[in-house]
């Protein structure tokens, strides 16, 4: 390998790799600290998902007004959010004003995707190898490469072979126009919902082809004033700190009630309150504790919003179909939605069962499905598009050749399942730190606010490391499976932990028997924050620092 030109200067000692939510803001906390860093990101541009996410439809499902950076007040007073699920060009340009408002970009490589990661003993640094040959000598590797980073798409015969626009949701060409395209969707997930509801009144016809239906809550979209604007803008205190206190950062926290703890009158009406007042996210986040517990409770939960699908359905047979069968309520990752069960009464869509009907293979110029007795039925499509989720939270590491000490390779300890320090490092890979990956408390909060603590808390670390002139730092093996016993344990509290999604690896190669794993820490931001804490306060006793 040769040695880089120009920006990719040859030796740094934090380098950071991702220029997305997470990767801005550890770039932005190292500078204040005066450290040599910098980020290198495969895109061409930053943002992360939301650089990369540009399909119709495609928006926050967090009160914009909480997934922003909440370190500079006045970046906080000169933003205007104008919708309160923000658009995703307009979270991109959020986050393009940061870079710019704090001097950012021009520590950022574009167009450098990281190949390989090679430890080396003697020098106490990583080798960071590039697709192009060049090569990054760096003390220590922050890793914010996404959760949700590497599309997956099913596995059938002729993918590749379609002559129309064959897309996944992540690669969505942003300029392409599907006005009175004949498309088809595959997936009902987050993004499938978004898309599907976006473009249904534009197409000639659509298509959704979906496996497992998966349950939403209504979003509750709205634009937000000049006056509401200045409303939040004089609290941002105060939502920040109700948001560090509930479990997922959000706004929404869990009723300290239990749904037997009221009649079923009151219950009902609680819901009905929540499901018309644009609260649908408080449905699963901020309901009756137990609700996402128990699984009577769970039930009683999921029948009443079944009951609204039946209400918004015209064709019961259609409601019946987008009514999971296979969950409860709240139990994997729910979509927000604003008008998704509307979108099958309309003439031009259909929604089709992959179950009696798979897809046999992508042709030519369509979808080929099995029709029954033996009959196959051609779709004849201008666009297919996968909605078919990501090789989520192990996926972004799983493309990096990662070596640590004696050529042990990542892929390899992570064989049977993720293995982490803490959720923030992994034993055998000295130097190397998880910001955004398995296990830890930033994978399933509120974002902003997730990689806010693991940032904060990296951020601490690295002024100790410079203030005790650390050279290695490297996770104990033992304080890695006390880590693992933990997550299990508290996971095994939520029903979310009993269920087949990516939460639990179950996307990892789309098959439907592949076995469970723990890949996301479920304890809740506050309790992870004060681990984290401790950890430092005492000195990093799950660490050997040398
Ligand atoms: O992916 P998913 P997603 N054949 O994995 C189906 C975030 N997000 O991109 O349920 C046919 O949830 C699969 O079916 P099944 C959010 O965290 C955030 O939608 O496995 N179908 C399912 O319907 C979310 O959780 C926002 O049976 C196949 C769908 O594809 C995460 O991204 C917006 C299939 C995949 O659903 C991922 O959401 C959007 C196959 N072989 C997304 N394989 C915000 O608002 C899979 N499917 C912030």
């Amino acid at each position: 390998m040769t040695e880089p030109a120009g920006s990719r200067a040859s030796e740094v000692d934090y380098l950071i790799i991702g220029a997305g939510v997470c990767g801005l803001y550890q770039l932005h906390q190292l500078l204040e600290l005066g450290a040599d860093v910098r980020v290198v990101d495969a895109n061409s541009g930053l943002g992360g998902t939301w650089f990369m996410n540009r399909y119709p439809g495609c928006r926050f499902d967090s009160e914009s007004y909480t997934y922003q950076y909440s370190f500079s007040p006045e970046l906080l007073q000169e933003w205007s959010w104008k919708e309160k699920f923000s658009p995703q060009p307009e979270t991109l340009s959020y986050l393009e004003h940061v870079a710019e408002r704090f001097d950012l970009e021009r520590h950022i490589t574009f167009e450098a995707r990281v190949a390989s990661a090679t430890w080396s003993e003697d020098e106490w640094r990583w080798h960071v190898g590039f697709e192009d040959g060049t090569v990054i000598r760096a003390r220590f590797v922050l890793c914010a490469m996404g959760l949700l980073s590497v599309p997956t798409y099913p596995r059938v015969a002729g993918r590749g072979s379609f002559r129309g626009l064959e897309t996944h949701t992540f690669d969505w060409p942003e300029d392409y126009d599907v006005t009175g395209k004949r498309v088809a969707v595959i997936g009902t997930g987050a993004s499938g919902v978004q898309v599907i509801t976006d473009v249904a009144d534009k197409v000639e016809s659509m298509v959704v082809l979906q496996r497992d239906a998966n349950w939403c809550s209504p979003l509750g979209n709205a634009p937000i004033s000049e006056d509401e604007m200045a409303d939040l803008r004089s609290r941002y205190d105060e939502i920040f700190a109700w948001c560090r206190d509930t479990p997922a950062g959000f706004i929404h926290r869990p009723d300290r009630v239990l749904s037997t703890d009221v009649s079923r009158e009151e219950r009902l009406r609680h819901w009905e309150d929540l499901y018309a007042n644009g609260q649908g996210a408080s449905l699963y986040m901020g309901n009756y504790r137990d609700c996402i517990m128990e699984w009577g409770p769970n039930q009683e939960l999921s029948e009443f919003v079944a009951s609204k699908i039946r209400q918004r359905v015209a064709d019961p047979e259609v409601a019946e179909m987008l009514i999971p069968k296979d969950h409860g309520f709240g139990t994997k990752r729910v979509a927000g939605e604003s008008g998704f069960y509307e979108v099958f009464n309309q003439d031009n869509v259909e929604l089709v069962d992959l179950m009696a009907h798979p897809i046999l293979e992508i042709t030519e110029t369509g979808v080929r499905l099995d029709a029954g007795d033996g009959q196959v039925r051609d779709l004849e499509l201008d666009v297919i598009c996968y909605a078919t989720g990501f090789d989520a939270v192990t996926g972004p590491f799983d493309r990096i050749d990662v070596t640590g000490v004696d050529g042990l390779k990542l892929k390899d300890h992570w064989r049977d399942g993720p293995l982490t320090t803490l959720g923030v490092q992994v034993s055998g890979f000295p130097n190397m730190f998880v910001l955004v990956g398995p296990q830890s408390g930033s994978a399933t909060a509120n974002f902003p606010r997730g990689i806010e603590d693991v940032v904060n808390w990296m951020t601490q670390t690295a002024a100790y490391i410079d203030e005790h002139r650390i050279g290695r730092f490297e996770g104990r093996p033992e304080a890695e499976l006390q880590w693992l016993e933990h997550v299990r344990e508290v996971n095994s509290l939520l029903l979310l932990s009993k269920t087949r999604s990516w939460f639990n690896g179950h996307n990892i190669n789309l098959d439907r028997d592949e076995s469970p794993r723990v890949m996301v820490y479920l304890g809740g931001a506050p309790r992870y924050r004060k681990i984290l804490a401790e950890e430092a306060e005492q000195g990093y006793p799950s660490f050997v620092l040398s």
